[in-house]
């Protein structure tokens, strides 16, 4: 059956603050955030409509806004029906031919009628039959640098046209250059993130249970994908030479994201505090605010901001987003090994990035590169200034044009300099 969208319904929910009594609030915190789920964006929030496309769409106002705040949450920005509905359709097809493959691996009774189950079903029966390794493709960049990511070349990977089309949208590219600038690069790190309910979690581990596969025991990675995402800032993520360039993420739901299934939650004013990982103090956390969207509407913040998901409190809903990165061209991504690229450029328009299939090819290479040499993919955590801007100036010297991202299996070109990889691996146990 092919997935449809549930009918959106018009932003009526009440905008107001709740106030969070006592004991609610010692429930919620054990069980979510810190806030109160019910809280959505009040009157005031950076809201904007995209009646009126660029330069009024993020014009001076807003930008200042997005400085003060660290996030804009524009509506109608992308065409639900074209640009959206083109992306989810393939990558439909991709994560059914993928569920597949892993099911077939697995031997999973959930292959019996499998192309029968809604969509949301077939997600949740393929991520536990694979024990989460179908998110590994799905969704790379986060864990292309843990010592136990596997790419596998034999599989169909996320880098599908219709992917880099929307990456490189124009009313996207729009509304980031007034933040950004004319010469705009798309991160190497992209992100999926499916928010399962209730029963669709239950069918997960129950197809996890019977390929014998444990599913959310890694702290984080698959959770953080499926369940509620806890707050956080993306910025300590980087390699640290990355970690001043100014990030914006775009954040583009493909469905409905609402208070009771996941919608994207931001403590506005966050990013002024600087560079920071969890713990947060609980009175900033109930500054909280939930954002809710539609399909077509694109939330830009701050890669400092802290953000988090709301509760999914519907069991049978499917909340799914993709998120994509941009920064200045030319700064530190904090990804070198990952790939790349210009997107919109007024001083170099020849050098504009537009092959889909290159790029494809370029993430191959690099994905096949990073499972082969993964213990040499230095750690954000551990890697100081001066190896993350020596590894990157190493990566644009072999990655500058496409023909270095296919060289990349070549084993010389992991041997760092010796004079600085000896320091990192002496942090991170590897000498
Ligand atoms: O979609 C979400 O709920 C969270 C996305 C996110 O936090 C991220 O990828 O940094």
């Amino acid at each position: 059956m092919p997935f449809t969208f549930r009918q959106t319904v018009p932003l009526v929910a009440s905008r107001s603050f709740y106030q969070i009594g006592r004991v609610r609030y010692r429930l919620v915190r054990t069980i979510t955030h810190a806030v109160d789920p019910t809280r959505v964006a009040p009157q005031n929030a950076t809201v904007i409509s995209a009646a009126l496309r660029y330069p009024d769409l993020v014009g001076p106002a807003e930008v200042r806004r997005y400085h003060e705040e660290g996030y804009l949450l524009l509506r109608g920005v992308l065409d639900p029906d074209a640009e959206l509905a083109r992306l989810r359709d393939a990558y439909v097809v991709l994560m059914d031919h993928l569920g597949e493959c892993f099911l077939r691996a697995a031997n999973s009774p959930y292959l019996e009628g499998f192309a029968d189950r809604p969509m949301p079903e077939r997600f949740g029966v393929a991520l536990g039959a694979s024990g989460g390794e179908f998110l590994d493709h799905l969704d790379p960049a986060l864990r292309a640098g843990s010592s136990d990511y596997r790419f596998r070349a034999d599989l169909p990977t996320a880098q599908i046209p219709e992917l880099f089309a929307l990456m490189r949208a124009p009313a996207l590219l729009d509304a980031l250059e007034p933040l950004l600038g004319a010469e705009i690069e798309v991160a190497p790190g992209y992100h999926v993130n499916h928010k399962l309910g209730s029963s669709q979690l239950e069918l997960t581990r129950a197809a996890a249970a019977a390929a014998g596969r444990e599913i959310f025991h890694e702290a984080g990675y698959h959770s953080w994908h499926v369940l509620q995402t806890p707050w956080h800032a993306d910025v300590p993520w980087l390699l640290a030479d990355g970690r001043r360039t100014p990030v914006v993420t775009a954040w583009i739901p493909t469905t409905e994201a609402t208070v009771s299934n996941g919608a994207l939650m931001v403590v506005p004013g966050s990013h002024r505090q600087g560079i920071r990982m969890a713990p947060f103090p609980e009175e900033e956390l109930q500054r909280g605010i939930a954002l809710e969207t539609e399909p077509g509407d694109v939330i830009l913040f701050d890669n400092k901001l802290l953000h988090a998901s709301a509760p999914i409190r519907d069991a049978n809903s499917f909340r799914w987003a993709f998120n994509f990165r941009y920064l200045p061209a030319g700064q530190a991504n904090g990804r070198p090994y990952l790939p790349g690229f210009l997107a919109r450029s007024t001083a170099n328009p020849e050098r504009v990035f537009s092959d889909p299939r290159l790029w494809a090819a370029m993430w191959r290479a690099a994905l096949l590169a990073a499972t082969q040499y993964a213990q040499r993919v230095p750690s954000a955590a551990t890697t100081g200034l001066h190896e993350a801007r020596a590894f990157s100036k190493r990566w644009r010297e072999l990655t500058a044009d496409p023909e270095g991202w296919q060289e990349l299996d070549d084993k010389r070109v992991w041997d760092f300099p010796a004079r600085w990889w000896g320091r990192v691996q002496d942090r991170l146990g590897l000498g």
